[in-house]
């Protein structure tokens, strides 16, 4: 079932998402959707959130060499916690969320990732480059937080401008 994704300034993208509980059928099958919903609109991240759903979790889907998403390369991330990082990078970040707007934003190059998938067991894995960029832009959303927000005042000045645009052109 796809799900429908909820776009700035709606207020509910500065929740912050609850730990999620129960690892139970109704938990799983929210995460099918959020599958089904973030490849129905070319993304490659979603975070819970983003469908209205205040709960720490989030998926991933890095395309492969040929572009393809596949479904065993999914990666669920539930109630995620960040343990070591190392160095910086920076990349042109786009959200779901925020529609047509992409910017360049600094991360950590890579990190280890503590998280729980759908049965509730704890995993442990290590990210780089566009896998560790990814978690922590999802990860932003649980804690209420854009891509847009860690931009410069002039380069947010220039977003709400071409927002407003952006806005007027679609009525
Ligand atoms: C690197 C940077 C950002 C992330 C977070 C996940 N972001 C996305 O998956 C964004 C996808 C996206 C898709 C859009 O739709 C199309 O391209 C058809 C889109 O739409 C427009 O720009 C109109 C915007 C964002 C992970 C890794
Ligand atoms: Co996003």
């Amino acid at each position: 079932m796809l799900l429908p994704i909820i776009t700035y300034p709606n207020k509910l993208l500065k929740s912050i998402s609850a730990d999620v509980a129960q690892f139970d059928a109704q938990l799983h099958t929210f995460l099918d959707n959020m599958y089904e919903t973030m490849l129905n609109s070319n993304g490659i991240g979603l975070a819970a959130i983003q469908v209205s759903m205040p709960i720490r979790a989030l998926i991933l889907c890095i395309p492969d060499e040929e572009g393809n998403q596949d479904a065993s390369n999914i990666l669920e991330v539930i109630n995620p916690r960040i343990a070591n990082t190392n160095g910086t990078i920076i990349y042109q970040e786009g959200c779901l969320s925020v529609p047509g707007y992409y910017e360049d934003i600094e991360r950590y190059e890579s990190l280890t990732l503590h998280y729980h998938n759908r049965h509730g067991v704890e995993c442990t894995i290590e990210a780089d480059e566009l896998l560790s960029i990814a978690i922590q832009h999802e990860m932003d959303h649980l804690d209420g937080k854009l891509f847009i927000d860690k931009l410069s005042y002039s380069r947010r000045k220039k977003f709400e401008k071409e927002h407003k645009k952006a806005l007027k052109e679609k009525k």
